[in-house]
């Protein structure tokens, strides 16, 4: 850079001296060398530049990746929450969510579309199992994707089994909550609410799910989701009366982890709340077939009209949540971002994911809707929503 400024005085302090004779020849010469060599070395930061960027890049998508995970028992519901939350979604909100490759959502759509197909059978009256239990870990990959930019959310399917202590694959659990910014946990609803919670410990699994969840958040300071989803609740949300002893129940059942509100170690970066939503709709819950030693053998649920259809109830809401707190999470993390990756982003017209939230929030249903029947109980503004609302 000092030869090129050189180049550019010579003919000027000999113009100066008075020796124009001399002056414009060495102008001839040197300005035009001092003129590539400048647009060389502008090419040469911008190489600079563009290699920094792509490091700030693989940075981003590390930093960027976030992921959620659904805790619950074997036989909740879990895999069938994933698929009937992932396609709902979908189909209300098309064109916000892509999968990362093409086999990501294919086990899923199977899922939705053998439980649609069950509850539209005009030829049952029954509702019966629909899909088989997951056998072993699952990984789906989708991007939300913004205007120039996109989001990369990973998230994970296991056997239920896996969440009791014993159980040689407990540490994975363990391992996945700890990578999630968003825990989900799956309610096999009548277990909670029939014959007043006695058969809790074999639908609901809450001791262990509380432990794994113990184990997963200590010794961290990020940001979480918790979201309790009671499914197969059809049958309890038909009045006020009922959803307010849903509410109880739940409140009840999990209240070491709501207490975890009160503790200062978690208040200001926890957020939980409580969306009970009807995956299948036209399917009520009726009874258990107890088996001879008085254990639950399993649920039997019945259409309410064997002429209705797969009429599924708020079930795109916790997708809503999840990526509503995703991407407050990812505008915040970009506002406090160094002036270095700002200046980046403004220089290279880098794209953001305002517009998305907006349209994501555009139809999430609060707690001041009371006949969703949601409650938050901590955290709205990491959720996205207004805290005095
Ligand atoms: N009636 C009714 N049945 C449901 C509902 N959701 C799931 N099921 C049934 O419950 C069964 C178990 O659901 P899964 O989604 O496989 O449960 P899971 O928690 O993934 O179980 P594992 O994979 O074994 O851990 C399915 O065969 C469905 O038929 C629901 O909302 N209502
Ligand atoms: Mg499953």
């Amino acid at each position: 850079m000092k030869l090129l400024k050189l180049l550019k005085r010579i003919p000027m302090w000999f113009m100066m001296w008075g020796l124009r004779i001399i002056a414009f020849p060495m102008m001839i010469i040197c300005w035009p060398i001092m003129y590539i060599g400048e647009a060389l070395e502008r090419w040469k930061q911008k190489r600079r530049l563009k290699k920094r960027l792509k490091k700030r890049e693989r940075k981003m998508t590390s930093v960027n990746e976030m992921k959620f995970a659904v805790l619950g028992p074997s036989g909740a519901g879990k895999t069938t929450l994933l698929a009937c939350m992932s396609e709902e979604f979908e189909r209300v909100s098309p064109g916000t969510i892509f999968p990362a490759d093409s086999s990501t959502f294919s086990s899923l759509n199977k899922a939705y579309r053998s439980l649609k197909r069950e509850a539209d059978n005009p030829d049952k009256r029954e509702f019966e199992r629909s899909i088989e239990g997951t056998s072993m870990l699952r990984e789906f990959l989708f991007h939300i994707v913004g205007k120039g930019a996109f989001l990369l959310v990973r998230f994970y399917d296991f056997p239920g089994g896996w969440i009791i202590p014993g159980d040689s694959n407990n540490r994975i659990v363990i391992d996945i909550v700890k990578g999630s910014a968003v825990i989900i946990i799956a309610i096999n609803t009548p277990y909670l609410m029939e014959f007043d919670g006695k058969y809790i410990d074999e639908g609901c699994a809450v001791d262990e799910i509380e432990w794994v969840l113990k184990r997963g958040l200590e010794g961290d300071s990020n940001e979480r989701l918790i979201l309790f989803v009671p499914i197969k609740c059809e049958k309890y949300l038909a009045t006020p009366e009922e959803r307010d002893n849903l509410h109880k129940a739940v409140k009840k059942a999990f209240q070491n982890t709501l207490m975890l509100t009160a503790n200062p170690l978690y208040r200001d970066r926890l957020a939980i709340a409580l969306l009970p939503v009807k995956t299948v709709g036209n399917a009520e819950f009726r009874r258990f077939k107890l088996s001879k030693y008085g254990g639950v053998e399993r649920e039997v649920y019945r259409k309410t009209d064997i002429h209705s259809s797969f009429s599924p109830v708020n079930v795109d809401q916790p997708m809503r949540y999840l990526m509503s707190f995703l991407l407050e999470q990812f505008a915040r993390n970009k506002k406090n971002g160094s002036w270095y990756d700002k200046f980046l982003s403004f220089i290279f017209r880098e794209g953001d994911l305002k517009e998305v939230a907006e349209y994501i929030r555009k139809d999430i249903k609060s707690d001041n809707d009371l006949s969703a029947g949601f409650e938050i109980f901590c955290g709205r503004d990491l959720i996205g929503f207004p805290s005095h609302n």
